[in-house]
Order: structure tokens, then C-alpha cells, then sequence
């Protein structure tokens, strides 16, 4: 769009526009009852339709919700009804400032949608008294759109994703259209700034569309925001500097603003329907300038303009409610009272409080109404993935430890078999910052390519307009496209190097709050799992050192509801084949896989490795002695800390030849929780058959040693569990002194073990000399060669004499 017509947008003052009067008027209603119903949510519990006078019986307790928004989500909704109804379109909303809750309540009810899902909230006064009680009220609903809100796929509660849901929902549905509101303060987070840069990922042919609306009320809780206060043209040039066509609809008087909001969402999707057709029928392969609109209307449109003497509407004061203390003022009472009575709720509701039919007819029906479309409930539209067999990129392993490989690279190969054989329902992507060939998955890029929209040049490798491998060095992105297309109803597979998945914490934290209150919510269908390969890990940090190393990713998972959670840590090949094609079918959790992709040792064999998986945890027989009366047990989680373990075995057999050692390594982490707190916890017994109660056992574990100690502290002999693990000690040395500087490596173990066991007490002294002297010798020989020692360097796997 040219200034010139914005200008036009925001210059229209008069009530004339697309809309006849009759329609006009029929929307303004429509709109005061969404406005009547969000105010009746935050304050009343009874006398729903003001039927006799306000009292203070009729208002809650506790005055809980935000009002600021709403008003202007309202006005939006309405006139997508329209939209949606002239043109037949498959949309859904996305709401960033999701505080605005009970308008998305409030509107999902008018269309009838509420009321199919939750019957009770029936279409009658008894059912609106129920709406508004329930509103954030003990064991009611929250105050936020989410998951229990119909049409949702965003709670927006943590502000910063929406845009980039949106995105994420849009991508491989061409059909979909994404309304996605950001407000301006959310429009200052991080994320959300970087959204923006989404349509340079979107096929125009092959994707949906997004239609980002910048909701520019102008406030935040306490302050104004940046960006209602740049002057407007810096503000559509930075739109633009986005590669968007900005669209401007600025004002308050409600007649005009429906026709100019009528009039711009008629271009705006006109031009949506234009870019579709060039790029679909035309095949032009342009990147186009994708709509989207400033919508400058006050903070609290149409409440009260004036509090105790203080302004409230078009002001940060009517962020929350507006007013409160009715029982100390009295005249606060006539204050909602009135305000409420200005939507005219005798004109929107008939006798028995049925929202009038003549109204609810401007809605659009059945599934074309947002709080019923299936794509915000993505489990209806959830098709299994066709996974092929894993077993066929097993690699061959005839003794432990002969084979070398790298295990995130034959994973690579195993996504590009599942791209392939998901290549007809285009429903797997795969997200990366960056790294997905350094995490060496490159084979998975070859099939498809990279997305890019973007300008291209001849140096460039695998990018491609259809590519189905996103890459964009943003966490935030990958983890919200990720989220979005999750929650729409399809697969992904997210890499990222170990020390910066940390970046998307808080992200994670809420789509595990989403999956965890969607279990409850029978009409919420599971959608596939979040699975995550972190490679580049701590311990093999040989170009990057200290910033790059952090396992932290694993505790932070840990605290996380446990029906959600499963955390694998795969300790070769086959095992992270047989973990990776588990995660690609299950459903509603977040999977967490930290597997390395240097040449490392191979240790089972693929029948192994699925026993080994399905079990989780276990004894490798071929590497202990104990003939099950162990002095000690040895165990291990994470691939490093595995070889190192391995390793210290091989040296007891001189230090102390006659310890009985069981070897025990876990792969799925969460065995370790007793069972009455994780699904995959062992129970006690269980435990006690591997972790005999009395025996010690030393642990090497890949993340911090705490981690281990948080899950097993119920378990017997707790006492007697010495975990070595991350101590954040790390620089850019080599592989073995990181082992060495976090005391997990193999002469450290090998000397717990002697510790720890009470009848080698006459070896200790020895022991601790012998130690010293080796990583003195270590020490001394990595500082003089930059290398770890040969011995060290070509170290093999030896069998003894296993039990
Ligand atoms: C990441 C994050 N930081 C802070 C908050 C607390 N918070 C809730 S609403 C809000 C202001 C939002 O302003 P805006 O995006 O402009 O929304 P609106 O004006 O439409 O209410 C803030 C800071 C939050 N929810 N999320
Ligand atoms: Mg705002």
C-alpha cells in the first residue's frame, strides 16, 4: 500500500463506508454485547442483565480480569465475523494480549460455540449469571484465553509469541487464515520484535496467510508504549523496513470506525486473496509485501472516561479494572452500573437473556465460526506420522565399543527417511537456529531444503522456497513456529545446541502449561509431542569452551509437571535411533533428547538398544562382574560420562582386581523418580533389584550432579549414591581435561569406587597417590601437546571377565 492511500484510511471521518446502516447497526450491537458480557465477567455474579438495580450483592468479591484491551479485541472480532461470513474463509485468531480473556469468552458465547462445548453456559439468563461467575473464580475459568477458551491456540499470558504462533499455524496450511493481534507493549519483547521477520519464511503458494494487527491502545500496565509514541510515519516505515504493506485504522467514534475498519479489512483482504492468486495461478515467485494493520483506538474504548477525578479511557488506568472499592464508594456502584447499561443490554438480549436472534445471525455458522474451527483444536486434524523403521539405520555393532560413530548423524538420516515418507500429507518440519549441520543432521536438509523466501545467491546452499528444514538464528522463532505447528496439528523435530536451548526456557515452560490443563479438557484433542535434540553438548566443546557449555536444560525440564515430561539421554547410535523414533509418535509431552554427534564408541546392538530403551534403565552385563552380589555399582547417563564410566572399569580391574562392579546405564532419566511421582519412575523394588540398598554406587551423569540427587533422594540408600557430574568448571581445552576439570573422568570413578567401598580401605592411600600421578601426567602432557593423551585418545573398550 502507498502512504498516499493510507492516508486516505486514516483522513475517512465520516459514518459512510461498505457497510449499509442496517449491517452497521447490527455490528455496533453485536460489539456492545461482546463490551457488556466482558464487563459483566470482571464485575457480577448475579443480576446478569440488570434487570432490577445494581447492589453490592450483585458484584464479586474479588475484581479480577483486564478491561483495557478487550473493548478493541471485541471490535476486532466483529468485523472478522464479517469477513469471514462474506468470503467463506477458514480463520482463526491469535490474541498476544491474552489478558484479554473474557472478550474471547464473551465472543465465542455470542456465536454459539461456548455454549456447544460447555453446555451449562446456556443461551439464557441462567447462562450468562453462569459466564460471568465462573469468570476467574476458584475452579472456574482464567482470566487469560486459554486453553479452555474455545478458538484458542494462545494463551498470551507470557507476552512475546503470538506472532510467531501465528506464523507457525499458517505454515503448510494454505487455506488458513491467522488474525493475529499484537499489542504494542508486547510489540517491545524480543521475540516478538523478531517475528516480524516470519514472512520471509511463508510461501505465498503453499502456506496460509498471517494478518498481523498491531493493536496500538497506546498503553502497557503503567506506561505508555515505544511505539504509539514514535511519530506514525517512523512507525509504518518500520512496518515496511519488515517487508509488510502497513494499513492504518485510527479513531473512537464507533459509527466510524466500523465503516473505516469495514473498508480496510476489505482491502486488506483483497490484497491477501491477490498475493494467494499471483503466487498460486500466476506463479510468481516474488516475496510479496503481506498486509497488516495499526489499529490506534484508545486503552479502554467506550468504558469510563473519568475515575475519582482521574481519566481511565484512552489511559494506562484501564489496564485492569478500571475501578474497584464499591463497597467504600458508593457512587462506584452507579459508575458500573451506568457503564454497563450504555452497551443497552435490553436491546441485545430478549426476555429470557437470549442473545437476540437478528444479531447472533451476522455470526458466521457451524465450523466457520473461530471458537469451532479445527485447527485451533489441532489433535482433530492430528494424522500419525509415518515413521520408518529405525531399525534400518541401525549401526552394525559385533562387540561393544569396536564400532565407532556419530550418533546425531545417523539420526540425521533415519529424519530424512521420515521427510520422505511424510513428503504427500506435508506435516513434518524440522527447526534448527543455525545448527542443523553442525549438529550434523545435514542429511535431512538434502531432501527438501531450507525455507527461504528470501533473496537467494549463487553461493548459497539448499535453501529453497519449498524447504521443510527452518532455519532463523532465533530459539524464539524456532521454538514458536514449533509450537504453532504443533498445536495446529502436525509434527516437528527441534535441534539446538545444549547451552542455548536455555534461551526458550520460559517459552517451554508455557507450552508445558498448555499441554498439562489440555489433558484435563476433554475436547482438547492430543497433538503431538515437542521433541528436542540437543547436541554440541558440554563435555565436547573443543572450538567454543566455557559459553557453550551448560546442561542446565535438563533440571529445568525436571521441575515440569511429570505427565509431561520424558528426558533421554541415548548413549550411542542405535539407542538414540530407538528414542527418537519413540518421541516422533507419541503425543502431548515434551521430549527432551541430549545425544552427542562426535565420533564416539558404539556399545549395543540395535536389539539391544530397543531393550535397553524400553526398559530405560539396565545392567550391561558385558561390563560388570558382579554375578549379582555387586561391592559397587557403576552408572552412568549421557554419552561422555558412559565412556568415561567404561573406562574406569578397565582400570579397577588393576586397582583393585577382585571388586565385583554392576554396570548400570540409564537412557531414559525419569526411571530414576520413584514411580509414584513420574509415569516412568521404577518403584521401589525395582530399584532395589538394580541399586542394591547397602552397595554404593557412583554415578557419572551428564549434567549437573544435583539433577541425580533430586530424583533418587526417596530411594533407598540415598546415602550411599556419589554422583559426579557439570560442576561448571569448563574452558576450551580438550575433551578428556573437561572430564578431568569436572572430576568425571575415568581415574576420578575409579577412585570413588575404591573410596567408597569399606573393605578396600587398606587401597586408599595407594588409590589417591596413583590418581594424582595420573592427572598430574595428564595435566602435564595436554598443557605441553594441546592433545589429550594416545592412551586416552585411542582408548577401546577391553572385555573382562564379565558376569
Ligand atoms: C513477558 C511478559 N512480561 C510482562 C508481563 C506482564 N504484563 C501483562 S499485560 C502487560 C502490558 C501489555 O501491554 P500491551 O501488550 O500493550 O497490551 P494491552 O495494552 O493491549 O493490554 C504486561 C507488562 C507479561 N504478561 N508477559
Ligand atoms: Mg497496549
Amino acid at each position: 500500500m502507498t502512504s498516499a492511500t493510507t492516508e486516505i484510511n486514516r483522513a475517512e471521518a465520516s459514518s459512510e463506508g461498505p457497510l449499509n446502516p442496517g449491517l452497521l447497526n447490527k455490528m455496533d450491537a453485536y460489539w456492545r454485547a461482546a463490551n457488556y458480557l466482558s464487563v459483566g465477567q470482571i464485575y457480577l455474579k448475579d443480576n446478569p442483565l440488570l434487570e432490577r438495580p445494581l447492589t453490592l450483592d450483585d458484584v464479586k468479591p474479588r475484581l479480577l480480569g483486564h478491561w483495557g484491551t478487550t473493548p478493541g479485541l471485541n471490535f476486532l472480532y466483529v468485523h472478522w465475523n464479517r469477513i469471514i461470513r462474506e468470503r467463506h474463509l477458514d480463520m482463526i485468531y491469535v490474541i498476544g494480549p491474552g489478558h484479554g480473556g473474557p472478550g474471547l469468552v464473551a465472543n465465542t458465547y455470542l456465536e454459539g460455540s461456548y455454549s456447544e462445548i460447555y453446555p451449562h453456559i446456556e443461551q439464557n439468563r441462567d447462562g450468562i449469571k453462569r459466564l460471568f461467575r465462573q469468570f476467574s473464580w476458584p475452579y472456574g475459568i482464567p482470566s487469560h484465553v486459554a486453553p479452555e477458551t474455545p478458538g484458542s491456540i494462545h494463551e498470551g499470558g507470557e507476552l512475546g509469541y503470538s506472532l510467531v504462533h501465528a506464523y507457525g499455524a499458517a505454515f503448510d496450511n494454505p487455506n488458513l487464515i491467522v488474525a493475529c493481534v499484537v499489542g504494542d507493549g508486547e510489540a517491545e519483547t524480543g521475540p516478538l520484535a523478531t517475528s516480524w521477520h516470519s514472512n520471509k519464511f511463508l510461501n505465498p503458494a503453499t502456506d496460509g496467510a498471517v494478518l498481523p494487527i498491531l493493536h496500538l491502545n497506546g498503553y502497557k500496565i503503567a506506561n505508555p508504549t515505544v511505539l504509539a509514541r514514535i511519530p506514525h510515519a517512523e512507525l509504518e516505515d518500520l512496518m515496511r523496513g519488515y517487508g509488510y504493506e502497513p494499513f492504518t485504522l485510527e479513531g473512537h467514534d464507533p459509527a466510524t470506525m466500523h465503516q473505516k475498519a469495514a473498508a480496510a479489512f476489505d482491502k486488506i483482504f483483497d490484497r491477501i486473496a491477490e498475493i494467494q492468486k499471483v503466487a498460486r495461478e500466476g506463479g510468481s515467485t516474488d516475496r510479496p509485501a503481506w498486509p497488516m494493520l495499526i489499529m490506534r483506538t484508545p486503552k479502554g474504548w467506550t468504558g469510563p472516561k473519568e475515575v475519582d477525578g482521574k481519566p481511565v479511557e484512552g489511559t494506562w488506568r484501564a489496564h485492569q479494572v478500571p475501578f474497584a472499592e464499591l463497597r467504600e464508594k458508593p457512587d462506584h456502584l452507579r459508575l458500573l452500573e451506568d457503564w454497563m447499561r450504555s452497551y443497552k443490554p435490553e436491546e441485545l438480549f430478549d426476555e429470557k437473556g437470549a442473545f437476540r436472534e437478528e444479531l447472533a445471525d451476522i455470526a458466521p455458522k457451524g465450523r466457520l465460526r473461530m471458537g469451532m474451527n479445527d485447527h485451533a483444536n489441532g489433535g482433530l486434524l492430528w494424522q500419525p506420522l509415518k515413521v520408518p523403521s529405525f531399525r534400518s539405520f541401525a549401526v552394525k555393532v559385533d562387540t561393544p565399543g569396536a564400532t565407532t560413530a556419530e550418533s546425531t548423524r545417523v539420526l540425521g538420516k533415519m529424519l530424512h527417511a521420515v521427510m520422505e515418507a511424510n513428503m504427500d500429507t506435508k506435516n513434518f518440519r524440522v527447526f534448527g537456529p543455525d545448527e542443523t549441520a553442525s549438529n550434523r543432521l545435514q542429511d535431512v536438509i538434502t531432501r527438501t531444503g531450507k525455507t527461504w523466501e528470501a533473496e537467494t545467491l549463487p553461493v548459497d546452499e539448499n535453501l529453497s522456497r519449498t524447504g521443510r528444514v527452518m532455519e532463523i538464528l532465533s530459539e524464539h522463532m524456532c521454538q514458536g513456529w514449533l509450537e504453532g505447528y504443533l498445536l495446529t496439528g502436525r509434527h516437528g523435530f527441534f535441534n539446538c545446541y545444549e547451552a542455548f536451548i536455555h534461551i526458550i526456557d520460559s517459552m517451554v515452560n508455557q507450552h508445558a502449561k498448555w499441554l498439562k490443563v489440555t489433558r484435563q479438557i476433554p475436547w482438547r484433542k492430543p497433538i503431538a509431542s515437542l521433541n528436542y535434540l540437543l547436541s554440541s553438548l558440554v563435555w565436547r566443546q573443543d572450538h567454543n569452551g566455557f559459553s557453550h557449555q551448560d546442561p542446565g536444560f535438563i533440571d529445568h525440564l525436571v521441575n515440569k509437571k511429570a505427565d509431561v515430561v520424558r528426558i533421554y539421554l541415548p548413549p550411542d547410535a542405535n539407542t538414540l535411533l530407538s528414542v527418537a523414533d519413540h518421541c516422533l509418535r507419541s503425543k502431548n509431552y515434551i521430549n527432551l533428547i541430549v545425544a552427542g554427534k562426535q565420533p564416539a564408541p558404539q556399545w549395543l546392538t540395535m536389539d539391544e538398544a530397543v531393550a535397553h530403551c524400553t526398559t530405560g534403565l539396565g545392567v550391561w552385563k558385558w561390563a560388570s562382574n558382579d554375578n549379582g552380589n555387586p561391592d559397587v555399582v557403576m552408572a552412568c547417563c549421557g554419552d561422555v560420562p558412559t565412556m568415561e564410566a567404561l573406562a574406569a572399569v578397565m582400570l579397577l580391574r588393576t586397582q583393585a582386581p577382585d571388586l565385583r562392579i554392576r554396570f548400570v546405564n540409564v537412557v531414559d532419566l525419569m526411571t530414576l523418580q520413584p514411580s509414584s511421582e513420574h509415569p516412568h519412575g521404577l518403584s521401589d523394588e525395582e530399584y532395589d533389584l538394580v541399586f542394591p540398598p547397602k552397595v554404593p554406587t557412583i554415578f557419572a551423569f551428564h549434567g549437573y550432579p544435583w539433577g541425580i540427587h533430586r530424583l533418587t533422594y526417596r530411594r533407598h540408600n540415598h546415602d550411599n549414591l556419589h554422583v559426579r557430574g557439570y560442576k561448571e568448571e569448563g574452558t576450551t581445552t580438550t575433551p578428556f581435561d573437561m572430564c578431568v576439570l569436572n572430576n568425571i573422568d575415568r581415574f576420578q570413578l575409579a577412585l570413588d569406587a575404591i573410596t567408597r567401598v569399606k573393605r578396600l580401605a587398606s587401597k586408599v592411600d595407594d588409590a589417591r597417590q596413583w590418581y594424582s600421578e595420573e592427572i598430574q601426567r595428564h595435566r602435564l602432557y595436554v598443557s605441553e601437546n594441546g592433545e589429550d593423551l594416545p592412551e586416552i585418545q585411542c582408548w577401546q573398550w577391553e572385555p573382562g571377565q564379565s558376569s
